[in-house]
């Protein structure tokens, strides 16, 4: 009885949390709906479909980035040229700036974006379930699960990219432009000059202390980009976490 009981309660939990998956995905979908005039078109059920068939059923190490094409097609949205911003190592105050201003359209600010920041997701091989627990971590593989949606969803902004583009990178760590961040390794390889026109770093220090715009890895920065790209840094000064 004690067995039977356990696994009644181990499976309604998983069916629970794979459940209340859908419930945020379809209701953050259709917040952003309202919020947003222009995405009538989309159809949250379908986004749910699409985007499951990406991973149900699968290894959670084992799901390439091209599996989440399908969601990417079926969610494309038109960029907003001038506004997209970038950023690498500073998720907080990227958003605590792009929240107070309609200036700027980060990833996040996108449907897609918008629908998955901050959620964990995988399947299981063999299984038609997803689970929101028990997922591997991000390093613990090339194909994860969550990583692959970050590094396709990533590509398919960074090629939208296009006139003036900013990136917010944090001047507080050692390498601002973080070889291994998906700005470095994913965006900046995919901006399109022909589309771009100029990029602009906001290189975010605390209190004047940490890196400059001289720093060696925005040199290196410099160098990835392709020449017909203006491209300048400002360092901007925060003076404190909470203001
Ligand atoms: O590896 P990063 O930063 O350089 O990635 C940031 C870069 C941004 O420009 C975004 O366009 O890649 C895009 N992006 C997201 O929009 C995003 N939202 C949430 C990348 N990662 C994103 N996340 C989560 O933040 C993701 O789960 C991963 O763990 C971090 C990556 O942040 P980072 O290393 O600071």
């Amino acid at each position: 009885i004690l067995a039977i009981s356990l696994w009644v309660a181990f499976s309604h939990k998983q069916y629970n949390s794979g459940d209340s998956l859908k419930e945020t995905i379809i209701s953050r979908c259709q917040t952003f709906i309202q919020n947003n005039r222009t995405s009538s078109a989309y159809d949250c059920q379908k986004i749910w479909t699409v985007f499951e068939q990406a991973f149900v059923g699968k290894d959670p190490c084992n799901v390439p980035t091209d599996a989440y094409d399908s969601l990417i097609n079926t969610i494309i949205q038109d960029p907003i040229c001038n506004k997209m911003l970038f950023w690498s190592k500073t998720k907080h105050i990227v958003h605590e700036f792009t929240e107070k201003r309609n200036c700027f359209q980060t990833l996040e600010d996108t449907l897609l974006g918008y629908i998955m920041d901050g959620l964990t997701w995988c399947g299981k091989e063999g299984s038609n379930e997803t689970f929101t627990t028990g997922c591997p971590s991000w390093n613990d593989c090339v194909n994860h699960t969550v990583k692959s949606f970050w590094n396709r969803a990533s590509a398919a902004f960074a090629e939208a990219a296009c006139g003036d583009v900013s990136a917010m990178l944090n001047g507080s760590i050692a390498t601002p432009f973080t070889p291994t961040s998906i700005f470095a390794s994913i965006e900046v390889k995919r901006f399109n000059a022909d589309k771009m026109r100029s990029l602009t770093v906001f290189l975010v220090t605390q209190e004047n202390d940490g890196k400059s715009c001289d720093d060696p890895s925005l040199k290196n920065l410099q160098k990835e980009l392709d020449p017909k790209l203006k491209y300048s840094c400002v360092s901007v000064a925060k003076s404190s976490p909470s203001h």
